[in-house]
């Protein structure tokens, strides 16, 4: 039952690539255009004398047949995995917050057993002032996890976004930004690390440029230089002998250059000793990019380092070149084929003890950043705003459950 529904799956998404392939998309591949090419004009025949046409009995008109819609049988994905799965949410006051949408609750509580603050955790709003810690959302939101068996994995602590203006706009000597960068570290980490609930920490987020896997200019880089790296995660360590420490970055499993940027500064740190655990994969991706065997390959590559690997924020866009205007069961199902075959891919090349799990970037589609960052509908994520289950959480259930 279950081969046959994965078939279909199949089948139906690689049908709809193909489609996509040759005909789809506003691209860069110029397709010729077919032009009709003028035939010669015919000879003037005689026109034969008009005989009455004999009157057309109706044919029995067939019913078209409706697609089918596979059914959903998943009852609930961590139960499915042998490592964390985990689903970014809002909290404080937010109103699709997981301290008080009992919807998102209930799919949490059913699905998952990890939360990543979506955006209560980062710099800005735990550290908004030189001399000030915000604590209270974050406090609500890990305390919320631990009375719901849920772990949290911390995002993030060194970035160029979302840190409070005080702290681009620091001014002082090497040795003073340092100290400012530690004492951050330091006073987050070690403000959750006694309470066994925030389990790892994305430590440095997108240090790596896109264009060509050099390190990003970022205030950390512009005032410490590539220092800021190997501080930041020993500062990191210190406060927290416990937590598993990512270096998390998007794009890595699509853009060659960058992905081997990464490593390369990833593998310098190990051989200076500095504590680096395993690499966050964003994966912000669609249903047809990157490919299956860049995904692999890239997730091989890491595991090659001997380093865990943590899909950070997957989420897989539909949209990109068709235009639509409601998700149709087609791209529905081409985007379950694509989470299915990424969960597969990470369970095929990572090993169980190598696997540091997999999260998606939110519970609903309304909640997604994705409309808002595309400047277009999409719908990249397991559940629709009515909170009913979609053909993606099903494809994840199918990935998770395959031999
Ligand atoms: O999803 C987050 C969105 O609500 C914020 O407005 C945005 C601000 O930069 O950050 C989004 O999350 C990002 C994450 O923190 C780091 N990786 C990329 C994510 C999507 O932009």
């Amino acid at each position: 039952m279950m081969v046959v529904r994965i078939f279909a799956s199949v089948a139906l998404a690689a049908s709809f690539l193909v489609l996509s392939a040759c005909g789809g998309g506003s691209g860069d591949n110029s397709v010729p255009v077919f032009t009709p090419q003028p035939t010669a004009e015919p000879s003037p025949t005689p026109e034969p004398a008009a005989t009455p046409a004999p009157t057309p009995t109706p044919e029995p008109t067939a019913e078209p047949t409706p697609e089918p819609t596979p059914e959903i049988t998943v009852t609930s994905l961590s139960e499915l995995a042998d490592f964390p799965i985990g689903v970014a949410v809002a909290a404080g006051g937010a109103g699709n917050s997981i301290i008080t949408s009992t919807g998102r609750q209930a799919i949490v509580s059913a699905h998952f057993d990890q939360v990543t603050a979506e955006n209560i955790m980062k710099p800005a709003y735990m550290h908004p002032a030189e001399s000030t810690y915000s604590y209270g959302q974050a406090d609500e939101l890990v305390n919320y996890a631990a009375a719901n068996g849920l772990a949290v994995h911390g995002h993030t602590l060194v970035w160029h976004s979302q840190i409070a203006s005080w702290m681009t706009n620091y001014s002082g000597t090497p040795a003073q930004w340092q100290t400012m960068m530690e004492s951050h570290i330091t006073n987050i980490v070690g403000h959750f690390a006694d309470d066994d609930v925030v389990v790892s920490w994305d430590v440095v987020n997108e240090a790596i440029s896109d264009s060509n896997g050099a390190l990003r200019e970022s205030v950390w880089y512009e005032n410490l230089g590539e220092d800021y790296l190997a501080m930041a995660y020993t500062a990191a360590r210190a406060a927290d002998d416990d937590a598993l420490l990512f270096y998390n970055d998007y794009n890595l499993s699509g853009n060659g250059t960058k992905l081997t940027g990464a490593l390369a500064m990833v593998q310098n740190l190990l051989d200076d000793d500095v504590p680096i655990d395993g690499i966050g994969f964003q994966m912000h991706v669609s249903s047809g990019w990157p490919t299956n065997s860049d995904i692999r390959g890239a997730f091989q590559r890491v595991v090659d380092m001997g380093l865990r690997v943590k899909i950070t924020e997957l989420d897989v866009t539909v949209n990109d070149n068709e235009n639509l205007t409601e998700l149709t069961l087609e791209a529905e199902i081409a985007q379950a084929a694509r989470y299915q075959q990424i969960v597969e891919a990470y369970r095929d090349v990572v090993p169980a003890h190598l696997r540091g799990g997999v999260s998606v970037w939110g519970i609903t589609d309304g909640d997604s950043w994705l409309p808002n960052f595309k400047g277009r509908d999409e719908w990249g994520l397991l559940f629709n705003d009515n909170f009913s289950p979609k053909q993606a959480l099903q494809g994840v259930a199918d990935g998770l459950s395959s031999p």
